[in-house]
């Protein structure tokens, strides 16, 4: 086994990243994420009763997660979302195959670029939002198993409506060692590709 995470890896593994580290204490961003107010399905780890994860609130296109290497406990995930009526927010996602789930984005700092938790990710009715290598992403932090090219992995989107409610959305990720041709890439140092 494996428990130690080296950040480097955990930088790369999100962004495409070389050479910068991530100054992302795990656990910390946990208290920004809870929503009181919406407690009931905001639970990360529960099994999604089959019933509630049939809205298909956004077009989710070009959605991938890039695959671990021996070592490796974080990834990211990455994916076009566009919501197909009104606005909603991306507030959570959560996975089996992940102990600990999180929005993040990647910002720079000075001329460091470092990823750090957000709350939420607004998504405008219509408007197709990208989360993407060296920008917004879904982190994968705590891998229960090592994720390979090839496989993919089940992941529940968690979507709060204006009026406050979550609705939840299933997709299943395809695990890929490279973005796919043709998928955004906001930074151009692309150089995984076990
Ligand atoms: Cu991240």
């Amino acid at each position: 086994m494996f428990l130690t995470t080296p950040l480097l890896s955990l930088a790369c593994a999100a962004g495409g990243l070389v050479g910068t580290a991530a100054l992302l204490a795990p656990g910390t961003a946990l208290a920004d994420h809870q929503h009181p107010g919406t407690a009931s399905t905001h639970g990360s780890a529960k099994p999604v009763a089959k019933t509630k994860a049939q809205v298909a609130a956004v077009e989710v296109s070009g959605a991938w997660v890039r695959a671990t290497v021996p070592g490796q406990s974080g990834t990211g995930g990455f994916m076009s979302l566009r919501s197909k009526d009104g606005p909603l927010q991306l507030v959570g996602f959560s996975t089996p195959v992940a102990g600990s789930a999180e929005l993040h984005e990647m910002a720079m700092d000075g001329n460091v670029m470092r990823m750090r938790p957000v709350a939420s990710l607004d998504l405008p009715a219509g408007q197709a939002v990208e989360l993407k290598p060296g920008g917004h992403h879904l982190m994968l932090m705590s891998l229960k198993t090592p994720l390979k090219a090839g496989a993919s992995v089940p992941v529940v989107l968690q979507l709060k409506t204006p009026e406050g409610r979550v609705l939840e959305q299933r997709v299943s990720v395809p695990v890929r060692s490279a973005a796919p041709v043709g998928t955004p890439v906001a930074d151009t140092h692309e150089h995984h590709s076990h």
